[in-house]
Protein backbone atom coordinates (compact mmCIF):
# COMPACT_ATOMS: atom_id res chain seq x y z
CA UNK A 1 0.00 0.00 0.00
CA UNK A 2 1.34 3.48 -0.83
CA UNK A 3 0.31 6.19 1.22
CA UNK A 4 0.06 9.73 0.01
CA UNK A 5 3.23 11.99 0.48
CA UNK A 6 1.27 14.81 2.30
CA UNK A 7 0.44 12.29 5.05
CA UNK A 8 3.68 10.87 5.35
CA UNK A 9 5.06 14.30 5.81
CA UNK A 10 2.20 14.29 8.70
CA UNK A 11 3.26 11.67 9.86
CA UNK A 12 7.15 12.77 10.26
CA UNK A 13 6.65 15.53 11.70
CA UNK A 14 3.68 14.37 14.22
CA UNK A 15 3.86 14.24 17.90
CA UNK A 16 0.08 13.66 19.23
CA UNK A 17 -2.55 11.48 17.34
CA UNK A 18 -6.09 10.97 17.64
CA UNK A 19 -7.81 7.65 16.97
CA UNK A 20 -11.46 7.87 16.71
CA UNK A 21 -12.96 4.70 15.91
CA UNK A 22 -16.32 2.48 16.21
CA UNK A 23 -17.51 -0.39 15.64
CA UNK A 24 -15.90 -1.31 12.40
CA UNK A 25 -12.65 -1.36 14.15
CA UNK A 26 -13.70 -4.72 16.18
CA UNK A 27 -16.21 -5.73 13.14
CA UNK A 28 -12.02 -8.35 12.28
CA UNK A 29 -12.70 -9.47 16.10
CA UNK A 30 -16.07 -11.19 15.14
CA UNK A 31 -18.31 -8.57 17.06
CA UNK A 32 -20.95 -7.26 14.49
CA UNK A 33 -21.09 -3.64 13.42
CA UNK A 34 -24.32 -2.04 14.08
CA UNK A 35 -25.55 -0.57 10.17
CA UNK A 36 -23.46 -2.94 8.37
CA UNK A 37 -25.38 -5.88 6.24
CA UNK A 38 -25.73 -7.76 9.32
CA UNK A 39 -25.47 -5.27 11.64
CA UNK A 40 -27.21 -5.94 15.07
CA UNK A 41 -29.47 -3.09 14.39
CA UNK A 42 -31.00 -4.17 11.47
CA UNK A 43 -32.13 -7.35 13.34
CA UNK A 44 -33.17 -5.12 16.59
CA UNK A 45 -34.05 -1.96 16.35
CA UNK A 46 -32.38 0.75 18.64
CA UNK A 47 -35.41 2.18 19.96
CA UNK A 48 -36.39 -1.21 21.02
CA UNK A 49 -33.70 -2.28 22.99
CA UNK A 50 -30.74 0.72 23.04
CA UNK A 51 -33.47 3.27 25.86
CA UNK A 52 -34.04 3.33 28.75
CA UNK A 53 -37.68 2.98 28.92
CA UNK A 54 -37.27 0.07 26.92
CA UNK A 55 -35.42 -0.87 30.00
CA UNK A 56 -37.39 0.09 32.31
CA UNK A 57 -40.54 -1.54 30.23
CA UNK A 58 -39.04 -4.69 30.20
CA UNK A 59 -35.56 -5.04 31.77
CA UNK A 60 -35.33 -8.72 31.42
CA UNK A 61 -35.39 -8.81 27.31
CA UNK A 62 -32.73 -5.82 27.58
CA UNK A 63 -30.72 -7.14 30.36
CA UNK A 64 -30.29 -10.59 28.28
CA UNK A 65 -29.54 -8.72 25.38
CA UNK A 66 -26.59 -7.14 27.16
CA UNK A 67 -25.44 -10.66 28.04
CA UNK A 68 -25.68 -11.79 24.71
CA UNK A 69 -23.48 -8.98 23.93
CA UNK A 70 -21.05 -9.49 26.92
CA UNK A 71 -20.91 -13.31 25.83
CA UNK A 72 -19.63 -12.66 22.13
CA UNK A 73 -17.33 -9.73 23.62
CA UNK A 74 -15.87 -12.28 26.32
CA UNK A 75 -15.05 -14.50 23.49
CA UNK A 76 -13.18 -11.91 20.96
CA UNK A 77 -10.20 -10.57 21.37
CA UNK A 78 -8.42 -7.42 19.97
CA UNK A 79 -7.52 -7.37 16.17
CA UNK A 80 -4.24 -6.07 14.55
CA UNK A 81 -5.81 -2.48 14.12
CA UNK A 82 -6.25 -2.24 18.31
CA UNK A 83 -2.97 -3.98 18.63
CA UNK A 84 -1.33 -1.28 15.96
CA UNK A 85 -3.09 1.80 17.56
CA UNK A 86 -1.14 0.57 21.45
CA UNK A 87 1.80 0.01 19.25
CA UNK A 88 1.77 3.93 17.81
CA UNK A 89 2.58 5.23 21.69
CA UNK A 90 5.91 3.75 21.31
CA UNK A 91 6.60 6.56 18.61
CA UNK A 92 3.62 9.47 19.45
CA UNK A 93 1.18 10.92 22.30
CA UNK A 94 -1.87 8.37 21.67
CA UNK A 95 -4.94 8.97 22.69
CA UNK A 96 -8.01 6.51 22.09
CA UNK A 97 -11.75 7.95 21.72
CA UNK A 98 -13.70 5.60 21.05
CA UNK A 99 -17.84 4.70 20.58
CA UNK A 100 -17.12 0.65 21.49
CA UNK A 101 -18.07 -0.29 24.68
CA UNK A 102 -16.29 -3.34 24.03
CA UNK A 103 -13.31 -2.79 26.17
CA UNK A 104 -10.73 -4.29 23.25
CA UNK A 105 -8.55 -0.81 23.04
CA UNK A 106 -7.71 -1.74 26.61
CA UNK A 107 -7.31 -4.96 26.32
CA UNK A 108 -5.09 -4.44 23.23
CA UNK A 109 -2.99 -2.07 25.58
CA UNK A 110 -4.02 1.39 24.56
CA UNK A 111 -3.35 3.68 27.47
CA UNK A 112 -5.12 6.91 27.14
CA UNK A 113 -8.71 5.71 26.30
CA UNK A 114 -11.97 8.05 26.66
CA UNK A 115 -14.83 6.10 26.20
CA UNK A 116 -18.18 8.37 25.04
CA UNK A 117 -20.56 5.67 25.34
CA UNK A 118 -19.52 3.74 28.63
CA UNK A 119 -17.98 -0.27 28.81
CA UNK A 120 -20.53 -3.00 28.51
CA UNK A 121 -18.21 -4.91 31.33
CA UNK A 122 -19.53 -2.07 33.93
CA UNK A 123 -23.16 -1.60 35.37
CA UNK A 124 -24.87 0.36 37.83
CA UNK A 125 -28.22 0.48 40.11
CA UNK A 126 -30.82 2.74 38.46
CA UNK A 127 -31.90 3.90 42.10
CA UNK A 128 -28.53 4.68 44.12
CA UNK A 129 -25.73 4.48 41.44
CA UNK A 130 -24.20 2.06 43.17
CA UNK A 131 -21.65 0.66 40.45
CA UNK A 132 -21.45 -3.38 39.77
CA UNK A 133 -18.69 -5.38 38.17
CA UNK A 134 -19.98 -8.53 36.63
CA UNK A 135 -18.25 -10.77 38.87
CA UNK A 136 -20.52 -8.71 41.60
CA UNK A 137 -23.67 -9.74 40.30
CA UNK A 138 -25.27 -13.16 41.15
CA UNK A 139 -25.73 -15.42 37.87
CA UNK A 140 -29.41 -15.50 38.22
CA UNK A 141 -31.77 -15.41 35.19
CA UNK A 142 -32.90 -11.99 33.76
CA UNK A 143 -32.30 -8.67 35.45
CA UNK A 144 -30.29 -8.59 38.89
CA UNK A 145 -31.29 -6.10 41.81
CA UNK A 146 -28.95 -3.58 43.82
CA UNK A 147 -27.84 -5.27 46.84
CA UNK A 148 -28.17 -2.20 48.78
CA UNK A 149 -31.41 -1.23 47.57
CA UNK A 150 -32.99 -3.68 45.80
CA UNK A 151 -33.04 -1.19 42.97
CA UNK A 152 -33.11 -2.86 38.61
CA UNK A 153 -28.88 -2.90 37.60
CA UNK A 154 -28.19 -1.43 34.31
CA UNK A 155 -25.33 -1.93 31.95
CA UNK A 156 -22.95 1.39 32.32
CA UNK A 157 -23.81 2.19 28.29
CA UNK A 158 -25.23 5.49 26.97
CA UNK A 159 -28.34 5.14 25.32
CA UNK A 160 -30.39 6.94 23.14
CA UNK A 161 -31.52 10.32 24.24
CA UNK A 162 -28.74 9.88 27.34
CA UNK A 163 -26.64 12.30 27.89
CA UNK A 164 -22.60 11.28 27.36
CA UNK A 165 -20.69 11.52 30.35
CA UNK A 166 -18.90 14.87 30.11
CA UNK A 167 -15.56 14.35 31.21
CA UNK A 168 -15.21 11.40 28.35
CA UNK A 169 -17.04 13.92 25.91
CA UNK A 170 -14.52 17.06 26.42
CA UNK A 171 -11.50 14.81 27.12
CA UNK A 172 -12.24 13.02 23.99
CA UNK A 173 -13.03 16.55 22.11
CA UNK A 174 -10.20 18.77 23.51
CA UNK A 175 -7.88 15.72 22.53
CA UNK A 176 -8.94 15.74 19.20
CA UNK A 177 -8.92 19.86 18.68
CA UNK A 178 -5.15 19.52 20.03
CA UNK A 179 -4.47 16.00 17.85
CA UNK A 180 -1.79 16.71 14.59
CA UNK A 181 -3.46 14.01 12.71
CA UNK A 182 -6.95 12.68 14.21
CA UNK A 183 -7.73 9.57 12.63
CA UNK A 184 -11.33 8.36 12.35
CA UNK A 185 -11.50 4.10 12.02
CA UNK A 186 -14.96 2.11 11.46
CA UNK A 187 -17.24 4.53 12.34
CA UNK A 188 -20.11 5.59 9.82
CA UNK A 189 -20.24 9.10 11.68
CA UNK A 190 -23.80 9.25 12.35
CA UNK A 191 -24.26 8.98 16.02
CA UNK A 192 -24.10 12.05 17.70
CA UNK A 193 -22.94 14.42 19.20
CA UNK A 194 -20.11 12.10 19.53
CA UNK A 195 -19.75 12.57 15.44
CA UNK A 196 -19.08 16.13 15.90
CA UNK A 197 -15.69 15.55 17.10
CA UNK A 198 -13.84 14.62 14.01
CA UNK A 199 -15.48 17.86 12.35
CA UNK A 200 -14.41 20.14 15.50
CA UNK A 201 -11.05 19.08 15.35
CA UNK A 202 -11.03 19.57 11.21
CA UNK A 203 -11.94 23.14 11.91
CA UNK A 204 -8.76 23.14 15.04
CA UNK A 205 -6.42 22.53 12.60
CA UNK A 206 -6.09 18.98 12.45
CA UNK A 207 -5.32 16.65 9.65
CA UNK A 208 -8.60 14.08 9.37
CA UNK A 209 -7.73 10.29 7.69
CA UNK A 210 -10.67 8.40 7.62
CA UNK A 211 -9.71 4.37 7.62
CA UNK A 212 -13.11 2.45 6.40
CA UNK A 213 -14.26 -0.13 3.91
CA UNK A 214 -16.63 2.26 2.29
CA UNK A 215 -17.31 6.32 2.05
CA UNK A 216 -19.47 7.57 5.18
CA UNK A 217 -20.62 10.69 6.08
CA UNK A 218 -17.51 12.08 6.74
CA UNK A 219 -15.72 11.39 3.76
CA UNK A 220 -16.22 14.70 2.28
CA UNK A 221 -14.75 16.12 5.43
CA UNK A 222 -11.80 13.75 5.56
CA UNK A 223 -7.76 15.41 4.14
CA UNK A 224 -7.20 12.05 3.54
CA UNK A 225 -9.53 8.40 2.93
CA UNK A 226 -7.93 5.38 2.95
CA UNK A 227 -10.27 2.79 1.97
CA UNK A 228 -9.60 -1.09 3.53
CA UNK A 229 -10.15 -2.84 6.68
CA UNK A 230 -8.71 -0.87 9.85
CA UNK A 231 -6.57 -4.29 10.90
CA UNK A 232 -4.55 -4.10 7.57
CA UNK A 233 -4.11 -0.67 7.53
CA UNK A 234 -3.27 0.64 10.92
CA UNK A 235 -0.63 -2.02 11.18
CA UNK A 236 1.07 -0.34 7.50
CA UNK A 237 0.76 2.59 9.50
CA UNK A 238 2.56 2.07 12.64
CA UNK A 239 5.08 0.17 10.06
CA UNK A 240 5.72 3.37 7.86
CA UNK A 241 6.15 5.61 11.35
CA UNK A 242 8.53 2.93 12.70
CA UNK A 243 10.35 3.96 9.24
CA UNK A 244 10.11 7.73 9.26
CA UNK A 245 10.77 7.84 13.08
CA UNK A 246 13.46 5.97 13.35
CA UNK A 247 15.04 8.02 9.92
C1 LIG B 1 -27.83 12.42 23.10
C2 LIG B 1 -24.23 2.39 23.19
C3 LIG B 1 -28.36 14.38 24.30
C4 LIG B 1 -25.28 1.42 23.52
C5 LIG B 1 -24.90 3.80 21.32
C6 LIG B 1 -27.90 15.65 17.21
C7 LIG B 1 -27.31 16.04 18.41
C8 LIG B 1 -27.47 15.26 19.55
C9 LIG B 1 -28.20 14.06 19.50
C10 LIG B 1 -28.78 13.68 18.31
C11 LIG B 1 -28.64 14.46 17.16
N1 LIG B 1 -29.32 13.84 16.17
C12 LIG B 1 -29.87 12.69 16.63
C13 LIG B 1 -29.58 12.58 17.93
C14 LIG B 1 -30.03 11.47 18.78
C15 LIG B 1 -29.05 10.30 18.81
C16 LIG B 1 -28.42 10.02 17.46
O1 LIG B 1 -27.32 10.45 17.19
N2 LIG B 1 -29.12 9.26 16.65
C17 LIG B 1 -28.57 8.88 15.35
C18 LIG B 1 -28.75 7.38 15.13
C19 LIG B 1 -29.28 9.71 14.30
N3 LIG B 1 -28.01 10.55 19.77
C20 LIG B 1 -28.24 10.25 21.05
O2 LIG B 1 -29.31 9.83 21.48
C21 LIG B 1 -27.07 10.42 22.01
N4 LIG B 1 -27.50 11.14 23.18
O3 LIG B 1 -27.87 13.01 22.07
O4 LIG B 1 -28.10 12.99 24.32
C22 LIG B 1 -29.81 14.47 24.50
C23 LIG B 1 -30.33 14.05 25.72
C24 LIG B 1 -31.70 14.14 25.91
C25 LIG B 1 -32.53 14.62 24.88
C26 LIG B 1 -31.98 14.99 23.66
C27 LIG B 1 -30.62 14.91 23.44
C28 LIG B 1 -26.58 9.06 22.53
C29 LIG B 1 -25.93 8.29 21.40
C30 LIG B 1 -25.26 7.04 21.97
C31 LIG B 1 -26.16 5.86 21.72
N5 LIG B 1 -25.47 4.64 22.14
N6 LIG B 1 -24.35 2.68 21.77
C32 LIG B 1 -25.01 0.10 22.86
O5 LIG B 1 -24.03 -0.03 22.08
O6 LIG B 1 -25.80 -0.80 23.12
S1 LIG B 1 -24.86 4.14 19.68
C33 LIG B 1 -24.01 2.99 18.76
O7 LIG B 1 -23.73 3.65 17.52
C34 LIG B 1 -22.64 2.54 19.27
O8 LIG B 1 -22.13 3.31 20.35
C35 LIG B 1 -21.78 2.78 18.06
O9 LIG B 1 -20.48 2.90 18.37
C36 LIG B 1 -22.38 4.02 17.57
C37 LIG B 1 -21.95 4.51 16.23
O10 LIG B 1 -21.99 3.44 15.34
P1 LIG B 1 -20.59 3.04 14.65
O11 LIG B 1 -19.61 2.75 15.74
O12 LIG B 1 -20.23 4.09 13.66
O13 LIG B 1 -20.95 1.68 13.96
P2 LIG B 1 -21.70 1.47 12.57
O14 LIG B 1 -22.11 0.05 12.48
O15 LIG B 1 -22.71 2.55 12.39
O16 LIG B 1 -20.56 1.75 11.47
C38 LIG B 1 -19.47 0.85 11.35
C39 LIG B 1 -18.55 1.45 10.31
O17 LIG B 1 -17.39 0.63 10.22
C40 LIG B 1 -19.17 1.51 8.93
O18 LIG B 1 -18.87 2.75 8.34
C41 LIG B 1 -18.44 0.38 8.17
O19 LIG B 1 -18.25 0.71 6.80
C42 LIG B 1 -17.11 0.36 8.87
N7 LIG B 1 -16.41 -0.93 8.87
C43 LIG B 1 -16.95 -2.17 8.96
N8 LIG B 1 -15.94 -3.09 8.96
C44 LIG B 1 -14.78 -2.40 8.90
C45 LIG B 1 -15.06 -1.02 8.84
N9 LIG B 1 -14.11 -0.08 8.77
C46 LIG B 1 -12.82 -0.50 8.75
N10 LIG B 1 -12.47 -1.80 8.83
C47 LIG B 1 -13.41 -2.77 8.89
N11 LIG B 1 -13.03 -4.08 8.95
ZN1 LIG C 1 -29.21 0.58 44.54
Amino acid sequence: MIFKQEFLDKLKSAKRLVFFTGAGISAESGIATFRGKDGIWNKMKPEELANFNAFMQNPDLVWEWYQHRREIVHKTEPNPGHFAIAGLEKYYDVTVVTQNIDNLHRRAGSKKIYELHGNIERNFCVECKQYYDLSDLDKTEGVPHCKKCGGLIRPDVVWFGEFLPQEELNGGETSAKQSDICFVAGTSAVVYPAAYIPMNAKRAGSYIVEINIEPTDLTNYADYSIFGKSGEIIPLILKEAEKLKSS
